[in-house]
């Protein structure tokens, strides 16, 4: 593994785009992709709403108008189930049906639904995303307070998010140890990640030809999951929808524990306290429950060996080879990393960004810290010597490709969320860094939704709803130099600063979207 010193790439604040015209052209992407009531991620490639996609574009969108950031959650929100799921995919009946697969016609969410809640003036899909939401409303409501307890945003959010954690602690802990299992490659968000090659290998693929995906419209074929991936993503979607989506009776043949999924959900169990704590309510629960997530995280997670945190995949046998074929040749590694470790099933000898994203927890044994950081830096992401953005997946991995989809190429989210979790732990040199690349790289690549790590060129769709806000974000933190982990209640915490022109951003109309009037 041992490779000879590499150059330290020049630091990218001589890179740095001018601020106006990155927030202006953050700001016409985040008006263009405005539905009326929410934000497309892309008008060809994802012309519906996405859950965690939104609760990243709320975290921009806040800047500009602190009503629609407080909408896009709404409007989410408004779609969850009765069982307190917050699905992946709200579907707009505006969109015809053969725009994105799968359509509100393959999920069949309000009959197929019906018994676990699912809404009825609304179809969505019938997985999940992970929860970044209440992250997401705290950092809203931060931006404006005063409009938010006009219009008491808080108050209506909170017992959601609240369902929605429960959701989470009560059906998904199928380890039965504290933490949430994804059961569908599209839920930990990195949907073509590595890590799901083991896990998926057992499951058999649907008919070809049972399915027309529309992806492939706009989308490159080299830079998409493949169709073999796709045959198992549809036949797992399926065998969940014949279930009625209740998870005590699907088989759930596929339930991995993710770093990335869980990392966020204890960073939002925080925000919770917080809120909580705004309402004047009980935020101890919550710090609990946060402690008790980042505990099990490292108990089941960790892996010194890696360096990082990895996958556990629930259904496979303990003695049985991490990550399949095509991962298996982590060899010695793989077995290293956790074959009979008495935790249940095995961990996944893949390394994936998402295992780095546990750096949101301020709680984090120091000497984990110290660990991921070294990792970040190391060989197998080369942050700052190979790359310039932190790469989804190990450079040095046998399914890296740095072009297709959540195999290698650099997205911004995940690179938002490390430099927030370098900054937790008061490593704000290199977040400087990785700050001032993640803006020049937003602005050079159009707001791509990903990008070739090693050239920067931007791959996927251009004008990405969460790649023009958080740059934004981002270029609002850098001026402000606000740089709390979460402001104190009542003060904005994001105060426009003076160079910013001011962006033509429309009003929010005064009756807004979602379940409630403004
Ligand atoms: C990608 O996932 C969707 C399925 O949910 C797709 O490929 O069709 C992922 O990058 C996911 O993380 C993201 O939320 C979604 C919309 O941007 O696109």
């Amino acid at each position: 593994m041992a490779t000879a010193p590499q150059q330290r790439l020049s630091p990218g604040r001589s890179r740095r785009p001018k601020h106006g015209a990155l927030r202006s052209a953050a700001c016409q992407v985040l008006r263009g992709n405005w539905t009326g009531t929410s934000t497309v991620p892309s008008r060809e490639l994802y012309p519906h709403q996405w859950s965690w996609d939104s609760a990243f574009i709320a975290i921009g969108l806040r800047h500009l108008s602190p009503v629609r950031a407080q909408q896009e959650i709404e409007t989410l929100l408004a779609a969850q189930w009765g069982d307190g799921r917050v699905p992946h995919i709200v579907f707009n009946r505006a969109v015809p049906l053969n725009a994105y697969f799968p359509s509100p016609d393959f999920w069949r969410s309000s009959t197929a639904g019906a018994g676990t809640g699912a809404p009825r003036g609304v179809e969505t899909s019938g997985v999940v995303q992970p929860p970044v939401h209440a992250l997401a409303a705290w950092l809203v409501h931060g931006a404006d307070p005063h409009t938010s307890h006009r219009r008491g945003f808080l108050a209506r959010v909170y017992p959601r998010l609240v369902a929605w954690h429960r959701y989470l602690a009560d059906h998904r802990d199928l380890g039965g140890h504290g933490l949430a299992a994804v059961v569908h490659p599209w839920e930990p968000g990195m949907d073509n990640s590595p890590c799901w090659d083991g896990p998926l290998e057992r499951i058999e693929p649907a008919a070809p030809g049972s399915f027309h995906r529309a992806d492939l419209v706009h989308g490159a074929a080299a830079d998409r999951p493949t169709d073999l991936d796709y045959r198992r993503y549809v036949r797992l979607a399926a065998e969940y929808r014949d279930h009625g989506y209740r998870d005590a009776e699907a088989p759930h043949s596929f339930a991995v524990e993710d770093p990335g999924f869980n990392a966020l959900f204890l960073a939002s169990e925080y925000a919770l306290a917080r809120i909580a704590e705004a309402l004047d309510g009980e935020p101890d629960p919550h710090r609990r429950r946060a402690a008790a997530l980042t505990e099990a995280l490292v108990e089941r997670l960790w892996s010194t060996e890696a360096g990082q945190f990895l996958c556990r995949d629930l259904r496979a046998e303990p003695g049985a080879r991490a990550g399949g074929e095509r991962g298996a040749a982590a060899g010695a590694e793989a077995r290293a990393a956790g074959a009979g470790d008495g935790h249940g099933g095995r961990l996944v000898a893949e390394r994936s960004a998402a295992g780095l994203l546990p750096l949101l927890a301020p709680e984090l044994p120091r000497s984990v810290v110290e660990t991921l950081l070294r990792t970040v830096a190391g060989d197998h992401y080369g942050l700052g010597t190979a790359v310039r953005l932190l790469p989804s997946y190990d450079l040095r991995g046998t399914g890296f490709d740095r072009h297709r989809y959540w195999r290698g190429p650099a997205w911004f989210n995940v690179n938002w969320l490390l430099e927030r979790g370098l900054r937790q732990h008061g490593a704000h040199a290199p977040a400087d860094v990785l700050r001032a690349e993640v803006l020049h790289a937003a602005a050079a690549s159009r707001f791509a939704e990903y990008l070739d790590p090693y050239t920067g060129q931007g791959r996927g769709a251009v004008d990405f709803g969460w790649t023009a806000a958080l740059a934004l974000d981002l270029l609002v933190q850098e001026t402000a130099a606000d740089r709390a982990t979460f402001p104190a209640p009542g003060r904005a915490s994001v105060p426009a600063p003076a160079d910013v022109p001011a962006c033509e951003y429309a009003p929010a109309s005064a009756n807004g979207p979602g379940y409630v009037a403004s």
